[in-house]
């Protein structure tokens, strides 16, 4: 048999005994229709691998993962990995980086994930219902070296609309498209771990999930710091106090046990337990400090080269605006033809965000991290998707070095279906 010389070096690299840290992890993701407990009761979801949420992934910061996609659903599908920087092909984008999973049919995922941090994975395919079904799951990146811990747990606010007969309820309903969404009207928290001791060191990794709702936690029976946002860990820790998390949002939290471990959320002026982490037996507390985690190595941002504005335009209450939706983006709404910044690798750029509506909203900036401006103008923190509240203006700064095609968009989920998203190009 002849060979090329590319199959030959193929053939050799194969043979080499490559390091376990860089063998690529093979999971498979098959999304189907199931009925399954979630909130308590039977429901018919979506799940991947017949669960709701999916398998959480879990890869050492390195690796290489390769996750197929394959097909259960009687409709399309498609996967997005989100806050990871991914190849663009892998973003798992509708008209903009790939095709439509049809039914029966597969899709290799192929990335690297050199970046630590909380992240999660969900349907991009008519996100607004697969997601709100059941279509997502944690993805996890370890340190190479990470902060010692007893317990490691993953959280997942997640929230469900249910009709009279405790059945999901998909009724269309203009209000809630124009207004603050579809919340749901039972909500909890789903623990990887519910069980600790009286002084264990925990480190807690809150993901939002939810179509819509934004959740304010607060944690009873923990002494430590707020440690990464949205995966990316802070300089300075903060002090654990209430936390916003809009949809999409992430939030790392080291912290010792002092007592019963509640978790209340208490946005919209609501006081409600999402969830609670039991005692089981005692330890002595660590008498180490909460430690930081190591910085990510990310590309720092030089003096913006392009600036675009942004308007939040539309919903209830709100002027009139050209687009064809209930929202809109700079009196677009949905994809528009242009980009809304085009530039080459590696350039800096500033958004200015200026919310226009009389309803809060949380842009996700697909395949980047972007630095929040503060007040003051200082670098804020590094985060994939900030929360803008009624009437509010945000800068933001990014080195847009990930080429490709990128969304931006309200990760509300039924503003997005409904006009609020563009995107940027990167060449
Ligand atoms: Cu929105």
């Amino acid at each position: 048999m002849q060979m090329t010389r590319r199959q030959a070096l193929t053939l050799v690299a194969a043979t080499v005994a490559t390091p376990a840290l860089s063998a690529p992890r093979r999971i498979s993701l098959r999304p189907e229709a199931v009925e399954t407990t979630v909130v308590g009761r039977r429901l018919p979801m979506l799940a991947f691998n017949g669960q709701v949420p999916g398998p959480e992934i879990r890869l050492r910061q390195g690796n290489a993962a390769h996750i197929r996609l394959d097909n259960g659903l009687d409709d399309g599908a498609l996967v997005h990995w989100h806050g990871l920087r991914v190849p663009n092909r892998m973003d798992g984008v509708n008209v903009l980086t790939q095709d439509v999973v049809i039914p029966g049919e597969s899709f290799d995922y192929r990335f690297d994930v050199p970046v630590a941090g909380t992240y999660w994975y969900h349907s991009h395919y008519l996100s607004y219902e697969q997601v709100s079904r059941g279509l997502f799951g944690a993805f996890i990146v370890e340190e190479r070296d990470p902060p010692e811990v007893d317990h490691d747990i993953t959280v997942q606010l997640f929230d469900m609309l249910l009709d009279a007969d405790g059945q999901p309820d998909d009724s269309f309903d203009p209000s809630q498209f124009a207004t603050a969404g579809r919340l749901g009207n039972v909500k909890l928290a789903i623990l990887s771990r519910d069980r600790v001791r009286l002084g264990d060191r925990l480190r807690l990794r809150f993901i939002n999930p939810s179509i819509d709702r934004i959740y304010r936690l607060e944690l009873s029976g923990l002494d430590g710091r707020i440690v990464a946002l949205d995966g990316m860990p802070l300089e300075a820790p903060q002090a654990l106090g209430p936390i916003v998390l809009a949809p999409g949002q992430r939030c790392d939290v080291i912290a010792d046990v002092t007592g019963d471990v509640t978790l209340r959320d208490t946005y919209y002026g609501a006081d409600d337990l999402l969830g609670r982490i039991a005692l089981d037996g005692e330890r002595p507390r660590s008498r180490a400090d909460i430690p930081r985690l190591p910085a990510n190595r990310v590309a720092q941002p030089g003096r913006p080269a392009a600036v675009a504005m942004l308007d939040l335009q539309g919903g209830a209450g709100a002027p009139a605006h050209p687009g064809t939706g209930t929202w809109a983006l700079n009196d677009t709404s949905g994809l528009p033809a242009e980009p809304l910044l085009s530039v080459r690798r590696g350039t800096t750029v500033r958004i200015e965000i200026v919310n226009q509506t009389n309803f809060p909203h949380v842009m996700h900036l697909h395949g980047h991290h972007f630095y929040e401006i503060t007040q003051k103008g200082q670098f804020g923190p590094k985060r994939d998707s900030t929360l803008l509240a009624e009437g509010e203006t945000r800068s933001i700064i990014a080195v847009l070095d990930n080429p490709g095609r990128w969304m931006l968009h309200c990760h509300m989920l039924s503003h997005q279906a409904d006009g609020m998203a563009t995107w940027l190009a990167v060449s």
